[in-house]
């Protein structure tokens, strides 16, 4: 039996993930839309305790500025009623036809400017609802062809924009930082930014580099191939951890935002161990939102729609207990110090140890005997790594 979550638990979820029609590029709406206010009164009673919206998902683009605020006084109301915060607000910078070569960096200058006014309307917003974070996932910010797009230029203009919203939450005393969201391709060919490592190098090069952070998505990291939970290892190292998109790929294909574990079980699985308990060196954990952006899949009705939202939190609540428990085993901690595991939090250098002391120390090099050092020793890594797996699979 799965565990049931509580808003302890920090869940949320994207209005446009549950709320999606489930059209695709070969076919058309394959459910009706869900109401905002129905998404979240099901969210609070599923046990939610967040959600998080784009702009265009609460009212559609270019809605008069009554229509804009009747949808966000439903809103609001559906929170008041059922305690569900907005934690998360982001800016659809990438439906309309007008973002079709980007926001931020299209290469006309005219929409660069409209997606900035855009973008600091909905930080107004953010601000007015409480939300501590602004994700911006740059959809559209990249090119197909390497002609018609001048990336260092590009990146410039992108430094530019995110510059201005820093001053604009520092001059208007907003308590909220910048996530930014990376992703390979899709929709573009190719997008700016495309992996956690290019952002948290982008983000060094701005002007209030603290306000800006990674908002990382599990299908994301994966498309490109790389391993999600070093990733995110890497990000909380560098304290840029703000957000986190959890959901579910197979693969290195289409984004395919399946449920939370649904894809690459082992890597969910060392992701919340990571969360929850931060690296086996006291590195540390992550105590924000744990945010589901997925997609129920385009063959579910509403009752599979409420199924997959329950289905991210269990994956979720039933990895934190396996890795509480695969912490707590004695055949693990023995198997973690024996894989050297916890002598990687030594430091190499001993301690007020210059290289002077390294070049003296005649063990480090002149008696090192490489060839002779494991004594044919191994590691002993695919043991813990089938003790994981055993906890993982509940067999221990
Ligand atoms: C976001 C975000 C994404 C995209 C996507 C839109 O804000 O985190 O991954 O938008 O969900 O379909
Ligand atoms: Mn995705
Ligand atoms: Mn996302
Ligand atoms: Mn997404």
């Amino acid at each position: 039996m799965a565990p049931t979550p509580t808003r302890e638990d920090k869940f949320s979820f994207g209005l446009w993930t549950l709320g999606w029609e489930a059209q695709d590029p070969f076919g058309p709406a394959t459910r009706p839309r869900l109401d905002t206010v129905e998404a979240i009164h099901g969210l609070a009673e599923a046990g939610a305790w967040g959600i998080t919206f784009h702009d265009d998902d609460v009212f559609p683009f270019g809605s008069s500025d009554a229509d804009r605020t009747k949808a966000i006084d439903d809103l609001k109301g559906a929170c008041s009623d059922t305690g569900i915060v907005v934690e998360m607000v982001t800016t659809n910078l990438f439906s309309h036809p007008v973002f079709k070569d980007g926001g931020f960096t299209s290469n006309d200058r005219g929409v660069r400017r409209f997606a900035m006014r855009k973008v600091l309307r909905n930080i107004d917003l953010a601000a007015e609802l409480g939300a501590k974070t602004f994700v911006m996932w740059g959809g559209r910010e990249g090119a197909e062809y390497d002609s018609a797009k001048d990336v260092g230029a590009a990146l410039e203009r992108y430094r530019e924009a995110v510059n201005v919203l820093g001053d604009y939450v520092t001059d208007k005393g907003y308590d909220i930082k910048f996530a930014i969201e990376p992703k390979p391709n899709e929709p573009r060919g190719d997008i700016l930014l495309p992996t956690v490592g290019h952002a948290l190098a982008f983000i060094n090069s701005l002007e209030r580099p603290e306000l800006v952070g990674l908002n990382p998505e599990v299908g994301h990291e994966q498309m490109a191939g790389l391993n999600f939970t070093a990733g995110i290892a890497q990000a909380l190292y560098h304290g840029k951890l703000f957000h986190i998109d959890l959901n579910g790929q197979r693969g290195i294909k289409y984004d395919q935002d399946l449920v939370f574990g649904h894809g690459d079980l082992h890597n969910a699985f060392s992701l919340v161990d990571l969360l929850e308990n931060g690296g086996p060196n006291g590195g540390p954990s992550y105590d924000g939102p744990r945010h589901f952006d997925y997609k129920p899949s385009r063959t579910e009705d509403i009752t599979g729609v409420w199924e997959s939202v329950r289905a991210n939190m269990s994956m979720y609540l039933l990895l934190k207990e396996r890795a509480a428990a695969f912490r707590a085993d004695p055949e693990v901690q023995e198997a973690l110090t024996e894989a050297r595991v916890y002598e990687l939090g030594q430091p190499t250098m001993g301690e007020g140890e210059t290289y002077d002391g390294l070049l003296a120390d005649r063990s480090a090099y002149e008696d090192f005997n490489a060839d002779e050092y494991f004594g044919g020793k191994g590691f002993g890594f695919v043991r813990l790594q089938q003790l994981a797996s055993e906890h993982l699979m509940g067999a221990r």
